[in-house]
């Protein structure tokens, strides 16, 4: 059997197995089998059954490189980082996150809750699944997540230890490198599609005004430590069943701007919309989803404004808190902070490296670049006009307007 106790080593399927036994997570007579089921850009995912008593736990694994690319070489201190966060979130937000049974710092691995119950939550969107329950559960998650880490409500003191233990500055620099920066040039790493690339070209690099608030929000990204992060909070770091949700994956997670992680979840939810638009042929069919979509959106924003509103009159510590006017100006700043990043997310998914299914599954060419110019248009204006996008129905205007410019401009 292997030494694990020694020096990191990356785990094979049978490693993983082995593993699990010599830290005895199952009982003596369990039968195990493991299959390596990560499809992220990053770690290994060994998905370890005991058939024999039907249990089965996750093991993940950080690499030294990303496995979407050599390139980025990685230090696996990010599970370390993975693993502190998910205990964290696990008490503030009770029920969204799995449970974290061990983490070990040689093997750089995690062990927890499986769950295959649930399905990776683009997939199912792009399978056109609907979830009544998910705004609602994700309104919480942020809430719980941001305002609970934020000064307002932590011990100043403490909050500063906290933003030292989570420093994580290669993570950070891939979200510096991949989302604020490379979307805005000609950048040689960036994978625009085609026919996209003459709309992005004009509208996108070409646009002097946009390049310079990309610069203003990456120091804002940079600068900001208002609260503990996920740092990556797409629909492929959600795990979904009709009533549970499950936020996973938090290893980019570090002390920014609280409207990093709302903006994403609000972008990925756009792409779905676009997957709908461009990929469900029956009209009825199409409408539904796609206002199903509109009003998750909707809850997603005007739920959390209200969730905030009531956590910041219960919860909050600081005394400059109850000043009038200060939650308002507070919020504000997040839901100004929260269009900007969905504008990000909308544009270097589809000018980067690191794409997402939603669009790149649309098959017919002329539909992928109708709802990549969508998405671009969206995301542009998102960042240029982000002061006044304030509301659920602000957000629903600007994917309505992008839609009626790409009619017009088809
Ligand atoms: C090299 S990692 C590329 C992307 O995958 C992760 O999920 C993050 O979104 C990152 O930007
Ligand atoms: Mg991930």
């Amino acid at each position: 059997m292997k030494d694990f106790t020694v020096e990191y080593f990356t785990m094979t399927e049978q490693d993983a197995i082995e593993y699990a036994k010599a830290i005895k997570l199952f009982p003596e007579e369990a039968e195990l089998t493991c299959k390596e089921i990560g499809d992220g850009n990053l770690n290994y995912v060994f998905k370890i059954v005991d058939v024999k008593n039907n249990q089965s736990i996750i093991i993940k694994q950080a690499g030294p490189v990303a496995r979407i690319s050599d390139e980025f070489k990685l230090s696996p201190d990010r599970n370390r980082i993975e693993s502190e966060i998910l205990g964290l979130q696990y008490k503030l937000a009770p029920g969204f996150v799995p449970e974290v049974y061990n983490y070990d710092p040689i093997m750089n691995c995690t062990v927890m809750d499986d769950l295959s119950d649930h399905e990776i939550m683009r997939t199912a969107l792009i399978k056109h699944k609907k979830f009544s329950l998910f705004a609602d559960h994700i309104s919480t998650f942020l809430v719980n997540t941001l305002l609970l880490t934020s000064d307002v409500v932590v011990e100043h003191k403490e909050k500063k230890e906290l933003v030292k233990q989570f420093i994580n500055p290669e993570l950070c620099e891939i979200s510096e490198d991949l989302v604020y920066t490379e979307p805005f040039y000609d950048c040689p790493r960036n994978e625009v599609f085609e026919g996209s690339k003459e709309f992005v070209k004009e509208n996108i690099w070409n646009d002097k005004k946009l390049v310079l608030e990309s610069a203003k929000l990456k120091f804002e990204f940079m600068t900001n430590a208002q609260s503990l992060l996920h740092g990556d909070l797409h629909t492929g770091s959600i795990f979904i069943k009709e009533d549970s949700t499950k936020v996973i994956d938090p290893e980019f997670a570090f002390y920014g701007p609280a409207g990093y992680d709302i903006g994403n979840v609000i972008a990925n939810l756009i792409f779905a919309y676009a997957n709908g638009k461009f990929t469900i042929e029956n009209e009825e069919t199409q409408d539904d989803y796609l206002n199903y979509l509109v009003t998750t959106i909707k809850d997603v924003v005007n739920l959390f404004t209200d969730k905030f509103n009531k956590a910041w009159d219960e919860k909050a510590t600081e005394r400059v808190a109850s000043y009038e006017g200060f939650k308002e100006y507070y919020l504000d700043t997040i839901l100004r902070d929260t269009a900007a990043v969905a504008g990000l997310e909308l544009l270097r998914r589809i000018i980067g490296l690191a794409k997402v299914k939603d669009l790149t599954t649309i098959e017919d060419r002329e539909a992928r670049i109708r709802a990549e110019k969508i998405c671009l248009t969206a995301g542009k204006t998102f960042i240029l006009n982000r002061d006044s996008i304030k509301t659920g129905a602000d957000f629903i205007n600007v994917i309505q307007s992008a839609e009626l410019t790409s009619v017009k401009g088809a």
